[in-house]
């Protein structure tokens, strides 16, 4: 029988194909599942290529058809380890993304207030301009959504050319902490595991995400299991009720931050009921915690004494206090990962890592996982997802966050500044050891007038609308508007909420309108080819970085040569001649990808991250690094590292090998971390918590979903999930507009009472994916010591009744497109 989950996804995908006949303008032929390539429609006039989905971390495989210069039908790769022909209802979609109908075509400059058609020509010198004048308050706003060749680019030219560090990306609000927790827990970045993990697990345990809407084709690989037969347990953790949820065997509910009072309560009792592993404990583990004054990822050593001692107050009764998740729940996971024949995989995403405590809890819960000996056997590990196609791939591996350098490599390390210099043939001291500004505090200096030290002036963003993302955007954001001085550039390929404020927009090029690679959560490095040309003069943002570089390197910039006095991106053919690729008629004359990429595959062999060449990736449906060469010239990836049956730098003899330890000597650290509370917790003022996140049919700010109509339809608005119990307290009707307020700002939305979501009393939950309702006005800028990721999980609220007499006409039309009043809504 098939299973329910998977059954409304085949369901949602129907329906979308049906609405997408009436639809007509970006939807696309469905072309179903279980065709393979070979049985696909088409004739002489269409073409099938495979690529990554254009979506999330899960990283699936689509099939494009393409006919006449036009993406005409998607399909789901069978070929595709990681879906096997499945795709979600926005996969099936990805195709529409392209057609909207107000794509970006031209560059475009404020003139006096207006934006006015100019040059590409135009556009790139006044870049170059502006920083030629002031290198040093120059920004580049990255993306997860770059291609792996892009972060690149834009890593290199701004460390390795510009010798300024302020880059950083997107990810920076998404996975920073999962960074953080890796770093301190293993001394190096990304998971062990991989995704066979959920087909081999006994028990899956979602620690506050909510796969079956954010990853739903990973998700639906463990709900299948259940279909044919096999027992997995899921336990759902969260702080509301979600289709996740519907799935679960046992949903425990928690207060914010619960979860670290979860993660210390089964270290506790693991200790106390003395079922924890010895034995892998003894061999593979350090006991750690942070230094009384200015703690770092390294923290100190301690005893297993001193960790017990310090674990010894949370007792499953304390725990339910912080946590509101009763003791003898407490002690069913305890239990659970006491037993060490059943396997338990752990799952999380921005529950953990959006959180003030970011870099403790997922270090927590690794700890969790290496205390019990529930690690490094396929089925049985503590598994970190990322949200976006490459955050994993572009900003991990890459290296495109304001500290690093490509490979696992840090701005502040000597020898990794040289070893990068020597990779990139440029001078000795190019790359400043100074780390450049977070997201945060990047945008915080921009928003500032120059008077009073906001000493970023120019600022390019790609592939990323923070004018609808950043948290507080009051405080982040909108001041840019009477800050003349302050140059924003935006590389777009719709308008959103950030070409608004724009000074200058960059038609860009999307998805299979380019060449491209991306790095997924499994690290299962991905590639594809330019399949259709991107409409009017939008172009690569990979050539508008070299493009930029270029014209520096035209105006005597001294960092955009190498030490030979080549152009740093320089790209030479067979007979040394080279090839003018930052002129956009020239840039396909080579692929300008696999140069990148060859380049970059360097620093990745320093911390075993190696990856294979370029040409292993255009035959396969993605590698997962570690990739080796072995005997006969054929290349292995590595499905779980550390351990020794799969991983080929554990040295013979081993079992595990934990070959970064930060304590030299081959372990992992077991940190404890005592419980802090929220940033801002609700009060008289502001009674109720407010939760932000995401829907199934919509990619974040919308800008792409919302312009695929049986997308958009599905989900035409964004609302405040209440629960009854409060709304009827507060005389709340389903679809009503009220206001949310925090004391950063407002939002008005409809209501949807006990929705799709249930938030328990006391709670609210608004999706950010509608640009007519900013929800990041409300929402908290206070962030992880460490990652300095933001809290977009919890602030406080207060939920404010409009009289439907001071109701706009818009806001009427809102309340009657809601989720809650149509009969759209997929159920
Ligand atoms: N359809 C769709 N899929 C997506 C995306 C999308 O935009 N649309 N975006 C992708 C991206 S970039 C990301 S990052 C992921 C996000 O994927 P998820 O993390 O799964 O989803 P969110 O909706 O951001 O998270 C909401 C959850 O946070 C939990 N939470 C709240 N407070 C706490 C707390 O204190 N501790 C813990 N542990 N949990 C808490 C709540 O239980 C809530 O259900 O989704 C990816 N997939
Ligand atoms: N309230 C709240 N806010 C959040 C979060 C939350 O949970 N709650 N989550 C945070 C997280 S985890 C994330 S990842 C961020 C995501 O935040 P953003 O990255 O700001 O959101 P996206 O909508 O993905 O923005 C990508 C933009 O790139 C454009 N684009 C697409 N392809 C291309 C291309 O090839 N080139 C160029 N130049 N542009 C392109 C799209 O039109 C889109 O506007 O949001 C963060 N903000
Ligand atoms: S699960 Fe993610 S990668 Fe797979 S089809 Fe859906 S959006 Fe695309
Ligand atoms: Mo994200």
């Amino acid at each position: 029988m098939m299973d329910t989950k998977r059954r409304s996804f085949l369901k949602s995908a129907a329906l979308a194909a049906a609405g997408s006949m009436v639809a007509g303008d970006t939807s696309l032929p469905v072309v179903h599942a279980d065709q393979a390539v070979g049985d696909l429609p088409g004739g002489d006039g269409l073409n099938w290529n495979k690529a990554p989905c254009r979506f999330c971390g899960t990283g699936c495989h689509v099939q494009v058809g393409v006919e006449d210069g036009r993406v005409v039908a998607i399909a789901g790769d069978k070929a595709a380890d990681v879906n096997k022909g499945l795709l979600c209802v926005k996969g099936y979609h990805v195709g529409g993304i392209l057609y909207g109908s107000d794509r970006l075509t031209k560059p475009l400059l404020r003139k006096d207030g207006e934006l006015t058609e100019i040059s590409w020509d135009e556009a790139i010198e006044t870049i170059a301009k502006r920083i030629f004048d002031s290198p040093d308050t120059f920004a580049f706003y990255g993306s997860g959504q770059w291609t792996i060749p892009e972060g690149y680019a834009a890593q290199k030219f701004m460390k390795g050319g510009l010798g300024n560090n302020h880059i950083d990306p997107n990810a920076r609000l998404c996975m920073a902490s999962a960074v953080t927790g890796f770093i301190a827990t293993y001394g190096v970045d990304e998971p062990a595991g991989c995704y066979q993990d959920l087909d081999e697990c006994d028990v899956l345990i979602t620690w506050g995400n909510n796969p079956a809407e954010m990853h739903p084709v990973l998700f639906s690989r463990v709900t299948d299991r259940r279909s044919r037969g096999q027992q997995v347990r899921i336990i759902d953790i969260g702080t509301r009720r979600t289709r996740t949820t519907d799935a679960a065997s046992d949903y425990l509910e928690m207060k914010p931050h619960g979860d670290v009072a979860i993660a210390l309560g089964i270290m506790h009792l693991l200790i106390e009921n003395d079922n924890y592993d010895k034995s892998f404990v003894g061999k593979h583990c350090n006991f750690r915690g942070a230094e009384a004054e200015n703690p770092t990822l390294q923290g100190e050593a301690i005893s297993e004494d001193d960790f017990r001692k310090s674990i010894a107050k949370y007792t499953p009764e304390l725990v339910e206090e912080l946590s509101g998740v009763p003791a003898d729940k407490i002690r069913m996971l305890a239990d659970l990962f006491g037993n060490h024949d059943i396997r338990i995989t752990s799952l999380w995403c921005m529950g953990m890592n959006q959180h003030t405590m970011g870099t403790a809890i997922n270090s927590l819960v690794h700890g969790v996982h290496l205390l019990s000996g529930h690690f490094g056997r396929p089925g049985d590990a503590p598994t970190s997802l990322t949200g976006q196609p490459s955050a994993c791939g572009t900003v991990r591996e890459v290296g495109t966050l304001a500290h690093a350098l490509p490979g696992g490599r840090v701005v502040a390390k000597p020898e990794h500044r040289q070893q990068s210099e020597e990779y990139w043939n440029v001078r000795e001291g190019s790359i400043s050891e100074v780390p450049g500004y977070h997201t945060v505090k990047m945008f915080d200096q921009f928003t500032r007038p120059t008077s009073e030290g906001g000493d970023i002036t120019t600022m390019l963003v790609q592939v990323t609308n923070p004018g609808q993302t950043l948290p507080n955007l009051n405080a982040l954001f909108n001041d840019k508007k009477d800050l003349d001085d302050k140059f924003l550039i935006v590389s777009e390929v719709y308008p959103t909420a950030t070409t608004l404020l724009a000074d200058l927009i960059l038609p860009a090029a999307l998805w299979v309108e380019k060449n491209g690679m991306f790095g997924n959560s499994e690290r299962r490095t991905q590639q594809w080819f330019k399949m259709v040309d991107p409409p009017g003069q939008a172009r690569d943002d990979c050539w508008m970085t070299i493009a930029i570089a270029h014209k520096l390197f035209e105006m005597g910039h001294e960092g955009m040569k190498d030490k030979d006095g080549d152009f740093i991106f320089a790209i030479k053919d067979d007979d040394g001649k080279e090839i003018p690729v930052w002129d956009f008629d020239h840039y396909y004359d080579t692929n300008v990808d696999k140069h990148l990429f060859e380049e970059y595959r360097q620093f990745t062999r320093m911390k075993h991250k190696n990856l294979a060449p370029y040409d292993e990736y255009v035959k396969a449906r993605g590698l997962r690094w570690p990739v080796v060469e072995q005997e006969d010239g054929s290349w292995r990836e590595t499905r779980f590292r550390f351990s020794a049956f799969d991983d080929p730098f554990v040295k013979e003899g081993q079992e595990f090998e934990f070959y970064h330890s930060s304590s030299d000597d081959g372990r992992a650290q077991i940190w404890f971390h005592d419980y802090q509370p929220p940033p801002e917790m609700p009060d008289d003022q502001y009674p109720m918590w407010l939760c932000t996140g995401r829907v199934l049919e919509h990619w974040h700010t919308g800008t792409m979903t919302r312009r695929v109509a049986p997308l958009n339809r599905a989900m035409p608005t964004a609302y405040v999930e209440m629960n009854m119990a409060d709304a009827k307290a507060a005389n709340i009707r389903q679809g009503e507009v009220v206001t949310i307020e925090s004391r950063r700002g407002t939002c008005d939305l409809p209501v949807w009472i006990d929705g799709r979501g249930r938030p328990p009393r006391g709670t609210v939950f608004v999706p950010f994916f509608d640009e007519t309702k900013l929800i990041n006005n409300c929402t908290l800028e206070a962030h992880d010591p460490f990652s300095k990721q933001p809290d977009y999980k919890k602030c406080a609220v207060r939920v404010v009744k409009k009289t439907t007499q001071s109701q706009s006409p818009a806001e009427k039309a809102a309340v009657k497109e809601s989720p809650a009043t149509t009969a759209e809504v997929p159920s």
